[in-house]
This record gives C-alpha cells, sequence and structure tokens, in this order.
C-alpha cells in the first residue's frame, strides 16, 4: 500500500454521494476504482495535458478523455469554434452544412470510407456496422477477437475487452445467449483459429471485426501479417472486413490503422478524436455497401442528435489542427520517449514489464510478456498495477485506472510533462 499524501477530501465526499445517485457512482464503469486503490478522483477542470481535481490537486493526464482530446483538453481554437456555432443553436435535427463538412474530411483521410453516417458513439458505430455487414451478406454470424471491445452492444459482449476486462465478467447478464450465440471468438493475432472458424461455418459468417491495433485490452500492436492475412481470409470467404478504428481513427495516423498498415477494410467504425470531445461515433466504408442504409436502401438506423451542429465543429476544427505539418512526427515522439522510459524505468527497478506505442496510443503491462493477445495480457501482475496507479496518483500522474486500457497522449504534452512523469514513476516502483 502506498502511502497516501494527496488531499482528497472533497473528491471522496463527493463520489460518496454520487454511489446513492448513480450505479457504482459513475456513468460509465471505466471510471471507477474497481481494479486500483483509492476510489474516483472528481475532476473540475481540463487545460492542455493537465486536469484539475475538486481539491485542487493538478495531475498531467494520460487518459485524454478516453482518446477524443488528442489535441490537448480545452484546445483554445476548439472551444472559439464551438462558442461561434452555439450562437446558431445546438441541434437542428435537419440537415446542416457542417455534415458535409465533416463528412468530406473523413472520405479523404481514411482508405476505406466513400460514405459515412453519424451517430453520437463508438457503441452506437459498431451495433449499426454489424447490422450492416448481415444486412449486405445476408448472413448472422461474425467474428470478434477476445479482449477487442465494440461497445456495450448485446452483440458484443462475450469475452470483451475494456471496462468488461477490468471487472473480470465474461459476458454479462441481460444479454440473452441467443443474441450472442452468432458471435464468434478468436484469440486476436491467431489467423490459424479465424481460419477455422471460417471452415467451422461455411457461408455463415457475415465478416471479421477488431481494433486494428488493440487498446481495450491494455495496448496490443498486430504482429506483422495479421491484419494482411485476415483481409486474404474475409476476401476469399466473400465477408466483410471492418475495423473498429474508434480508438485508432485519427490517433495512430491521420487515415487511422488502415492508412498506416496499408491494409484498407470494407468499413471502418469511427469516434473520438472525429468528435473533438462531444459526443460522435461515424461508420462507413464503401459506397456500395453504404448505400444499404436507409433511407438510400433498407437497413434502417437514425438518431435524434446524429450530426449536430456543435459535434461536427468539434470535429472539423480537431481535423484541421491535425493536418498541420509536424503533427504525426510529433506525437510519436513524445510518446515514443514515454512508453520507452517507462520500460527503462521498470528494468531499472527490476520489474518485468513489456510495452509499446504506435504514434499517440501507448501500454504498459507489469509482465515479462511478450503481449499477444488477451490471455497474454492476463499474465498481467494487475495487482502491482493497482498500486503503482495509486503511487502515480500521488505524484501528479493521471493513468487509466484499469491494466487492460491504453494510454493516449496529445499534442499539448511537452518533453518536461513525460521527463516528470519518468521522474514519479521511477519513484513509485522503486517503492512497490
Ligand atoms: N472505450 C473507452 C474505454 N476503453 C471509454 C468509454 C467508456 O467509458 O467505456
Amino acid at each position: 500500500m502506498v502511502t497516501t499524501t494527496l488531499k482528497t477530501t472533497r473528491s471522496e465526499e463527493i463520489f460518496a454521494a454520487a454511489q446513492k445517485l448513480m450505479p457504482g457512482g459513475v456513468n460509465s464503469p471505466v471510471r471507477a476504482f474497481k481494479s486500483v486503490e483509492g476510489s474516483p478522483i472528481v475532476f473540475d477542470r481540463v487545460k492542455g495535458a493537465y486536469i484539475w481535481d475538486v481539491d485542487g490537486n493538478q495531475y498531467i493526464d494520460y487518459i485524454g478523455t478516453w482518446g477524443p482530446a488528442i489535441c490537448g483538453h480545452a484546445n483554445p481554437e476548439v472551444l472559439a469554434a464551438l462558442k461561434a456555432a452555439l450562437e446558431k443553436g445546438t441541434s437542428f435535427g435537419a440537415p446542416c452544412y457542417l455534415e458535409n463538412v465533416l463528412a468530406e474530411m473523413v472520405i479523404d483521410a481514411v482508405p476505406s470510407v466513400e460514405m459515412v453516417r453519424f451517430v453520437n458513439s463508438g457503441t452506437e458505430a459498431c451495433m449499426a456496422v454489424l447490422r450492416l455487414m448481415r444486412a449486405f451478406t445476408g448472413r448472422d454470424k461474425v467474428i470478434k477477437f477476445e479482449g477487442c471491445y465494440h461497445g456495450h452492444a448485446d452483440m458484443f459482449l462475450v469475452k470483451a475487452g475494456s471496462g468488461v476486462a477490468t471487472l473480470g465478467l465474461p459476458d454479462s447478464p441481460g444479454v440473452p445467449k441467443s443474441t450472442t450465440a452468432n458471435t464468434l471468438n478468436a484469440p486476436y493475432n491467431d489467423l490459424e483459429a479465424v481460419k477455422q472458424l471460417f471452415a467451422e461455418n461455411p457461408g455463415e459468417i457475415c465478416g471479421v471485426i477488431l481494433e486494428p491495433v488493440v487498446g481495450n485490452a491494455g495496448f496490443i500492436a498486430p504482429d506483422a501479417g495479421f491484419l494482411e492475412g485476415l483481409r486474404l481470409i474475409t476476401q476469399e470467404a466473400g465477408a466483410l472486413l471492418v475495423f473498429d478504428e474508434v480508438m485508432t481513427g485519427f490517433r495512430i495516423a491521420y487515415g487511422g490503422a488502415q492508412a498506416k498498415f496499408g491494409v484498407t477494410p470494407d468499413l471502418t467504425t469511427m469516434g473520438k478524436v472525429i468528435g473533438g470531445g462531444l459526443p460522435v461515433g461515424a461508420y462507413g466504408g464503401r459506397r456500395e455497401i453504404m448505400q444499404m442504409v436507409a433511407p438510400a436502401g433498407p437497413m434502417y438506423q437514425a438518431g435524434t442528435l446524429s450530426g449536430n451542429p456543435l459535434a461536427m465543429t468539434a470535429g472539423i476544427k480537431t481535423l484541421e489542427l491535425l493536418q498541420r505539418p509536424g503533427t504525426y512526427e510529433q506525437l510519436d515522439r513524445i510518446t515514443k520517449k514515454l512508453a520507452d522510459g517507462m520500460l527503462q524505468v521498470a528494468q531499472e527497478t527490476g520489474h518485468a514489464a513489456c510495452g509499446g506505442q504506435i504514434s499517440a496510443m501507448f501500454g504498459f503491462f507489469f509482465t515479462a510478456g511478450p503481449v499477444h493477445n488477451y490471455d497474454d495480457a492476463k499474465t498481467a501482475d494487475t495487482a502491482k498495477f493497482g498500486r503503482f496507479h495509486r503511487g502515480m496518483l500521488e505524484q501528479g500522474i493521471y493513468l487509466a485506472p484499469s491494466q487492460f486500457e491504453a494510454g493516449f497522449t496529445s499534442l499539448a504534452h511537452t518533453d518536461e510533462d513525460v521527463e516528470r512523469t519518468l521522474a514519479a514513476a521511477r519513484t513509485v516502483m522503486a517503492g512497490l
């Protein structure tokens, strides 16, 4: 147990009250400190790479509101654009020119996307994309990977990552077996397992959906040839390949993982960065497939606030900022310094650890590794991570409160922030 020096009285009061008002005191399970020490910190404001709690403590933030804050929190240009848009109203529930602007930006950037539909979250995007995969192919079965997370829709809550992994839930009550009967799971990075599922279910599988770089079982990179192999297998089986780029889209490259790795899926889901901090999700892909979506085609999907002008504005401005020269070089450099530094500190202080980074996404496991899939990730010492997490908080560093979540950096993180983080990690690891 790390000695507590952090004053968190107000956070504790608010969280105690919250537990009587909301299940677990939170509005999303990943925010609870269920697998780390202490109770959640309640925040008051954010700016750049920093986040301040209600007791006045300042932290360097590596969650970035779970991905959207790639330009830094409360970026002044995003805020100015939002203030101007706000004057015109918050929602039209009717077509708005800003939807065209963001749609064109997404289509220009993401190789697989010829048409796009905006929704309000990554969960919604994944829910809709599965319906579309089934509608287009006329097949019901889908392959996903253990530890990948595609939101909380029923069909995906089998061996899922993120909060489901953190809480150690194999599945969720309330999800009828019939709903997940068509969800097939394979270990990530295992092409043979995927081939076997296709062989066992000929003509029945609509496609394969995956996080091209996993962020919801901790950070796991695809092995060389894995994404290419999936492209080939799905093509041969007349099935669709879907990249869930909710986390990786516009983060690990402007065009997402598909641009980074040069593998083009049929469909893509997005969220987080494209909303610039407001609730947005999207799915898109080949025109002939997207034309099935209502009202162009028969597959129904809708949303009251979808494409609302505020979310579109924040997304447009965020993508404009990301288009500036040197952006991704800077994100990669600063994140590499952090990820390499963490491994170095672990080695110096005698802890078995492995991890990595691609552009502004990184991860770190307390296990010698290597980690290629969810089973490997589960060998990590989660109790040690719990103590490490608390120690880092005490040092003013805010990490995701789970070993099964990737970390995120932003354009606002400086060399000095990373150096402070590594110094903190050295102090904490030396005391574990
Ligand atoms: N998908 C994110 C975690 N891996 C955050 C969304 C949530 O709150 O579940």
